[in-house]
């Protein structure tokens, strides 16, 4: 009899024990998980490539709101070479692991007849909230591979909420109004990705220890990669270096 006790107990602790490592599985990091520390900077080594002039002449509306000469943004970077608009993100090594999606909408102004920020980085099925601060008309014109196909008119002062569902990095999206209007916008299905500001700097704090393919992502330059191991509550730094093609 009391075997028997011992035996249903155990069986009774077994099966806790695997739902419990199951849910932790499915459900993705608990807040109790131990995390690691990811950070790095992005740069560019070379010759810098001559600046692409934009021309706004022909919509005197655009053009009267800029007074210095504009410059398409592709390979920008400060005095030190540190890369801004480059697309940091883990490629591979989070499983099947699944995240909540944000409700917050990320947002894409048209201002001064250029996408601002030029490169943006959001979760699939997040709110994407495209505003025209612009006293032109525009028309937000993405041609993604992964996702569905959209254009849209804004007239001044119009907005248009979307959503792109897949992951996809990146979508370039363009304004067939202006020929130079275009920036570009990647989709994650996971929330450790970083878009590098002016200092090149990237953060993807936060993550499960585990081992992880880095990408590092630029419209023109290509894309890098790095593999990195993390250890609870380690934290680690890697830097990623373009050189000029
Ligand atoms: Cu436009």
């Amino acid at each position: 009899m009391k075997a028997i006790n011992l035996i249903s107990i155990f069986a009774l602790a077994l099966t806790i024990s695997v739902s419990t490592s199951h849910t932790v599985k499915a459900g993705g990091p608990s807040p109790t998980t131990t995390t690691a520390s990811l950070k790095g900077t992005v740069r560019f080594e070379g010759k810098l490539p001559q600046p692409k002039p934009i021309s706004m002449a022909a919509d005197p509306s655009c053009a009267r709101q800029h007074l210095s000469p504009m410059f398409a943004q592709q390979v920008m970077t400060d005095s030190k070479g540190d890369l801004q608009d480059v697309v940091v993100f883990v490629a591979e090594g989070l499983g099947d692991r699944t995240f909540e999606v944000p409700t917050l909408p990320a947002v894409v102004e048209q201002k001064g007849c250029m996408y601002l920020p030029h490169v943006l980085a959001v979760r699939a099925n997040q709110p994407l909230h495209l505003v025209n601060d612009d006293s032109t008309s525009h028309n937000i014109h993405p041609t993604p591979i992964n996702n569905r196909e959209w254009n849209k008119a804004e007239p001044p002062g119009s907005s248009v909420d979307e959503a792109f569902a897949r992951e996809e990095i990146a979508i370039p999206v363009k304004c067939n109004v202006h020929p130079w209007m275009h920036g570009y916008i990647a989709v994650f299905k996971h929330p450790f990705f970083a878009v590098t500001g002016k200092d090149g700097n990237f953060d993807l704090s936060g993550l499960p220890p585990g081992t992880y393919t880095i990408k590092a992502w630029h419209e023109t330059l290509g894309t890098s990669t790095q593999t990195i191991t993390l250890g609870a509550n380690e934290s680690k730094q890697i830097s990623f270096v373009f050189k000029a093609m």
